[in-house]
């Protein structure tokens, strides 16, 4: 394993001259600018890698997938023609690990984005919020039959109690997307974006995702490229909508959908971590050989399907155990510090939530030190 980190282009407030300062071996990025759903371009591709200077491209995070795509509409062929002709655009330049998520409509989500913490603030998934966001602000039919009688009734009391900023803050939350996410909602386009998946269920769901990766693995394979997909962030259906990369057992289905190894995982400990249930360094020793992007980061979690980011080493997921699993495998898989708290400056810097400058380094630096001391247990 080696160290990248994420840099969102000319616009990040962080400079890629800061990135090369930090003894990371490689960047993520992706050309956010361009279109969902168009072809990256081998000059726009190009480009790119002159604005990382010295530093090499390691991983595309992310070619993100078109909403065509996920739900299988008759926009599908042309969409999956134009993602395998940006793998082959760029194979062709030299990226060869391309990270993806599917996730229907929203990307990572944060009902809180300013939680205090000593230093700074991290970002934070309340249960009760989200489930007050769903009932009542945007007033999904049905959704209280989603959930158990004595949540919602919990939920009802907390909306009660939330003011209207508490409620602002929220919805802009939800709708807005956090870094990463290609789309922006307001609440009439976030229902109209939403109302497709009232007549797809988890298991068509599913396989769009088969035909998706039917479609782009064996160009993938034939140019060298390895896909890794990015789990559900939180890993459990939100608003309605269905989410199937949560599990072990999901992704177990996922690897066998395509059984080849370009149709890879990128293993977020984070994401995966917000629920008990999935024991990451077993997935980690499951999973080994498929795995050619890991994002490290860790959460603290609490009742009512509530989570906050916490430090890298402290929190939920046994990081150390994490670790250990995944330096039995290749050395060439990038990992980077996935998020980190807005830390000192990083709030004046306007750093984007989760990827501050201070808070990554701090994760980078305990992580690489956590990297340093189980590689020289090992070897002795
Ligand atoms: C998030 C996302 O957990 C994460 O890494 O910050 O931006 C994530 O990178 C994308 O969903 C991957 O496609
Ligand atoms: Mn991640």
């Amino acid at each position: 394993m080696f160290p990248t980190w994420r840099w969102y282009g000319p616009k990040d407030p962080i400079s890629i001259d800061e990135v090369a300062a930090l003894d990371v071996r490689g960047v993520v990025t992706a050309l956010h600018h361009v279109e969902n759903g168009a072809v990256w371009s081998r000059e726009e591709i190009r480009q790119r890698k002159k604005e990382l200077k010295e530093l090499p491209w390691s991983v595309v995070e992310s070619i993100p997938v078109h909403e065509g795509i996920k739900q299988n509409t008759e926009a599908a062929p042309k969409l999956l023609e134009n993602y395998r002709q940006s793998l082959r655009n760029l194979a062709a330049e030299g990226v060869t690990t391309v990270c993806y998520n599917f996730m229907p409509v929203l990307d990572w989500t944060r009902t809180r984005l300013v939680v205090p913490v000593p230093g700074g603030t991290t970002v934070a998934l309340d249960g009760l919020d989200l489930l007050a966001f769903d009932l009542f602000i945007l007033n999904r039919p049905h959704a209280a039959e989603d959930y158990p009688a004595e949540l919602v009734e919990l939920a009802t009391d907390h909306y009660e109690e939330m003011t209207a900023a508490d409620k602002q803050e929220v919805s802009d939350n939800m709708l807005k997307g956090l870094p990463g996410s290609e789309e922006s909602f307001e609440l009439a386009t976030f229902k109209q974006a939403i109302e497709p998946y009232r007549h797809i269920t988890a298991a068509e769901f599913k396989e769009n995702l088969r035909r998706f990766l039917e479609a782009i693995v064996p160009t993938a394979a034939e140019e060298g490229i390895k896909l890794t997909v990015h789990p559900d962030d939180p890993p459990w259906p939100v608003v309605g909508l269905p989410r199937i990369v949560s599990t072990q057992k999901d992704l177990q289905e996922i690897m066998e959908m395509v059984d080849d190894k370009a149709n890879g995982i990128c293993l977020c400990t984070g994401s995966l971590g917000a629920r008990s249930d999935n024991d990451l360094p077993a997935m980690a020793r499951e999973f080994l050989d498929r795995i050619h992007f890991v994002h490290l980061r860790n959460v603290a979690r609490s009742p009512h399907a509530s989570f906050r980011e916490s430090g890298h080493l402290q929190g939920d997921v046994d990081m150390a155990a994490v670790m250990a699993e995944l330096l039995r495998g290749k050395t060439d898989v990038p990992y980077r510090p996935d998020h980190g708290f807005t830390l000192f400056d990083d709030r004046k810097r306007q750093t984007y939530p989760g990827y501050s400058l201070y808070g990554r380094m701090r994760g980078l630096a305990e992580l690489e030190g956590l990297r340093a001391g189980l590689s020289a247990t090992s070897r002795g």
